[in-house]
């Protein structure tokens, strides 16, 4: 009698020691997959023009940045900025290219000699945001 209870006891704990095992297996590996994919599908800056650290003989026309996700045009941005951190003016930002991907504004007025800092804030169709600076210099 005795021992039949504990046999009877024994036998569903390590039942359910399996299957807590089974699922925190299954829970780790949807986690992993889960963060693989949200990791490549954040929009990542692939090409940026002038390109990072790049030095130009002359005032660029537009700063124009290229991600490797779809963007959401309502919440793209492009701002500039002299080494001094004073603001410059640019055109209202676009998005174009075949699939979203590039944001562009122009600069309607010749940047004088000096550094420059591109900053950027996206929103993916995914529904992530990611955001970046980028340097260049202006030198005649
Ligand atoms: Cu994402």
């Amino acid at each position: 009698m005795r021992n039949g209870s504990a046999r009877g006891s024994s036998t569903p704990i390590s039942k359910r020691n399996e299957t807590m095992v089974l699922r925190f297996v299954t829970f780790a590996t949807a986690c992993l997959l889960c963060a693989a994919t949200s990791v490549f599908a954040h929009a990542r800056l692939t090409i940026s023009d002038p390109a990072e650290g790049a030095t130009l003989r002359a005032s660029p026309p537009a700063v124009s940045l290229t991600f490797s996700e779809g963007l959401e045009p309502a919440f793209c941005h492009v701002t500039l900025a002299a080494a001094s951190g004073e603001p410059v003016n640019v055109d209202r930002e676009k998005v174009g290219g075949d699939r979203s991907t590039i944001l562009s504004a122009s600069i309607p007025k010749s940047l004088v000699p000096g550094r420059y800092m591109v900053r950027w804030n996206v929103l993916s169709t995914d529904g992530h945001k990611t955001s970046g600076t980028s340097k260049f210099t202006v030198a005649p």
